[in-house]
């Protein structure tokens, strides 16, 4: 395949990510602090990472460590869902790999944790990588949803970085990834296999954070974009003054994109799920709320109109989220007998009849589309959100609902919604500054580990709203983050979501705010990322990332 380069991938082919201090000097050490347990379900988690559990929190740090310095192979995997700066960590690696030592060498596993498995991977030279530097997307390597579970993968897997003479293995990864991550370093420490598992925090979502790690890569960028297209949709909006837009955000569970892009757009309505969760809000209220907004702007001769909706909504309604915790109970239960049956129809069939009176009536209530989508999980028991239009389900309860109102004499708005999905079109973007030295960075810490051969760790950044001398580099051991969740009807270890605080500055400033933008057209235009010119319009991160560290 031949492939033409952009003008400005050119450019940003020369572009040099930034490091921090104590990553750019020539003799590293690691400074280790005491040792951790995570918040929750200590006893659980000791019992099954006996081997990891309790290791401290570290810091990379300038001075003389006796970290490794002889040549050294190293394996690296992209995992899940893609995120912009993911070829920046690969890079970053790279680069500390050959400082280190010129004859050391970086092997990728191809198309996720299904390569570690089969043994599928290939060398990664210069002449490879530079084509991809500072680059979006996953294509160097390619990425993948397999999950390493089975005590035959964990069996291969051990085999396989043991036939390469693997030193470590870098997962880049969620939260999900991070504590697949977790479960094979516990399997090759406790197997007597010394080679180091660490874990790369990533995905768009932004909900894999803590004390330690202040953001997930791709974050950054994707909000930026989804923000640009939204900026554009209001211009649009406000231009024909005829449409209502209905868009949804990616985010699987948590509302960061939402709340981030709402607060860099101010679109007229924002829902968030964590609030809803926190309301007890029903389906009926959230169609409620959005009514009275296109009314009263109706009222004031405003047809028009913004809405962003989170992909996860519908888990967060109370009603909905029993409803599909039951489901998720029966079809981990029922796998087998599910699997063995025709057609959709008769799944419905059977999964409506083992739910209860209440939660079958809500199952009932949904388009069929819906209804289907909720009978699939991912390789991680996860509802597969994306696929559920649930802004296409609101702009019909809505027109529904105004429907019956002009019907009543009490109101002449005219409601002519359209649909959006923004999801897929921001996670492959080219990495904004911010994720490419984020990015990059992660990578080159990840190896400092490695020569530190430390197991189980996910690698941090800190301070990165500061100029990059500030920059901390460190790692948190994963079972530190852990808690005990029920994933396909079975309690299973997993990284804590971190998921939208109401009490927190960034809910807060939408709170104060969301009335002046609902009723008043308060919209901003963020426009296209930009990656030259004026620090303050190229460098800037998150406005929830400022607010939250602030
Ligand atoms: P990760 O958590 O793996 O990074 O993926 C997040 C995400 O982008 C969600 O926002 C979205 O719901 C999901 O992936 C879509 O999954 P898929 O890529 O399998 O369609």
């Amino acid at each position: 395949m031949t492939t033409q380069t952009s003008a400005l991938q050119k450019a940003r082919a020369t572009y040099q990510p930034k490091l921090p201090k104590a990553l750019r000097c020539d003799n590293i050490m690691i400074s280790y602090g005491s040792p951790t347990e995570p918040a929750t379900d200590r006893e659980e988690i000791r019992k099954l990472f006996p081997s990891t559990y309790g290791q401290p929190a570290v810091t990379i740090e300038e001075g003389e460590g006796d970290l490794i310095d002889k040549p050294i192979k190293v394996g690296v995997v992209l995992s899940g869902g893609q995120a912009p700066g993911g070829h920046n960590v690969i890079a970053g690696l790279y680069d500390a790999l050959k400082k280190t030592n010129p004859e050391s060498q970086l092997f990728g596993f191809k198309k996720g944790p299904i390569g570690v498995i089969k043994g599928d991977y290939r060398e990664l030279t210069s002449d490879y990588i530079d084509k991809y530097r500072n680059t979006g997307g996953f294509d160097m390597i390619m990425s993948g949803r397999d999950k390493i579970e089975k005590p035959e993968d964990l069996a291969a897997c051990k085999k396989n970085l043991e036939s390469l003479g693997l030193s470590g293995l870098v997962i880049i990864g969620g939260d999900d990834s991070n504590t697949n991550a977790a479960m094979l370093a516990e399997y090759m420490k406790s197997n007597g296999c010394p080679v180091s598992i660490v874990g790369v925090p990533k995905t768009i979502d932004g909900d894999m954070k803590n004390e330690q790690i202040e953001t997930s890569f791709g974050f950054d960028t994707c909000t930026k974009t989804y923000s640009e297209l939204i900026g554009n949709i209001a211009r649009d909006a406000t231009s024909a003054v005829k449409y209502w837009h209905f868009i949804r955000l990616m985010g699987r569970a948590a509302s960061h994109v939402t709340l981030e892009c709402a607060l860099q757009t101010h679109p007229n309505i924002t829902l968030i799920s964590e609030e809803v969760s926190a309301t007890g809000s029903t389906l009926g209220r959230i169609v409620d709320y959005i009514t009275d907004v296109v009314v009263k702007r109706a009222a004031q001769g405003k047809n028009y109109g913004v809405l962003l909706v989170p992909e996860g909504l519908v888990e967060f309604i109370s009603d909905i989220k029993i409803m599909i915790d039951e489901l998720s109970a029966v079809l981990g239960q029922d796998e087998e007998t599910l699997k063995s049956m025709g057609n959709h129809e008769e799944r419905i069939q059977h999964v409506t009849k083992r739910l209860s009176k209440e939660s079958a009536e809500v199952y009932e209530s949904l388009p069929g589309a819906i209804r289907e989508v909720l009978l699939s999980r991912d390789s991680h028991g996860n509802v597969p959100v994306s696929q559920i239009e649930t802004e296409r389900l609101l702009m019909d309860l809505v027109t529904e609902r105004i429907r019956v109102l002009k019907e009543e004499g009490k109101t002449n708005a005219k409601f002519s919604p359209l649909s959006h999905f923004f999801g897929y079109e921001g996670r492959c973007a080219a990495p904004s500054n911010y994720d490419a030295d984020y990015c990059y960075s992660l990578g080159f810490a990840a190896l400092q580990l490695i020569r530190a051969k430390l197991t189980g760790f996910t690698v941090n950044v800190r301070n990165s709203i500061k100029s990059s001398d500030e920059w901390i580099a460190g790692g948190t051991p994963v079972t530190m983050m852990l808690n005990m969740e029920v994933r396909k009807g079975k309690p299973t270890p997993v990284i804590k979501k971190a998921l939208v605080d109401i009490d927190g500055k960034p809910f807060k400033q939408l709170a104060d705010n969301r009335e002046d933008w609902a009723l008043n057209d308060c919209y901003v235009f963020p426009g296209p990322i930009q990656y030259f010119g004026p620090s303050e319009v190229c460098d800037s991160p998150t406005i929830t990332l400022k607010l939250e560290k602030s």
